[in-house]
């Protein structure tokens, strides 16, 4: 019985996953991996480096890895991208005047050789906040009707609520089913 377990483990579930959460200095990059992991808000710091955890979500594990957002450390993101399965894109949704340097990095991202074939989560996060801005409107901020080939989706959420999350998860983990 122990044999034929751990054969259906290796054909489903032995290598884990990688993912990144990637954004803006202060989107809640850190909020949501503790979020995820732990399942409670923590207070953070703002993320000079990375922090990377693992997170079992649905019987499924995933190593994620969360990237500090802040100018002079965007460059380095790219150090992180080969064998990313997937991407968790967040975006402050109040943070209105920096959201064309979101799109900015989000484009400049997605056209790495390395991310070709990793899925997409864009979550529209800060949704709490007043005067935060639709998930609608954040689609079109980051121009994201132009993706034609990426397998993506935007999801409306609070990570200090707890909001939205699960199902951003659901159909991350989905996604990365169907590309196996
Ligand atoms: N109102 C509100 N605040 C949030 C939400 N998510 C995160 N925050 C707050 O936003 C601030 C920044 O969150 P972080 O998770 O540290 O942001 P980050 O993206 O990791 O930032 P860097 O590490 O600098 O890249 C913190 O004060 C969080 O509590 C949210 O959904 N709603
Ligand atoms: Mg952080």
């Amino acid at each position: 019985m122990g044999g034929l377990l751990s054969y259906f483990q290796g054909l489903f579930g032995s290598r884990e996953m990688r993912i990144l959460i990637l954004g803006l200095d202060g989107a809640g990059k850190t909020t949501i991996l503790y979020r995820l992991q732990v399942g409670e808000v923590v207070t953070t710091i703002p993320t000079i480096g990375f922090n990377v955890e693992q997170v079992t979500y649905n019987n499924l594990k995933f190593q994620v890895w969360d990237l500090g957002g802040q100018t002079s450390i965007r460059p380095y993101w790219r150090c992180y991208y080969s064998n990313t399965d997937a991407i968790i894109y967040v975006v402050d949704s109040a943070d209105r005047d920096r959201m064309g340097i979101s799109k900015q990095e989000l484009v400049s991202m997605l056209e790495e050789e390395e991310l070709r074939g990793a899925v997409l989560a864009v979550l529209a996060n800060k949704q709490d906040m007043e005067g935060a801005m639709s998930v609608a409107e954040v689609y079109s901020a980051l121009g994201l009707e132009a993706l034609k080939t990426r397998t993506f989706q935007i999801f409306k959420t609070s990570a200090i609520k707890g909001e939205g999350l699960d199902q951003a998860m659901d159909w991350l983990a989905n996604a990365l089913q169907a590309k196996k």
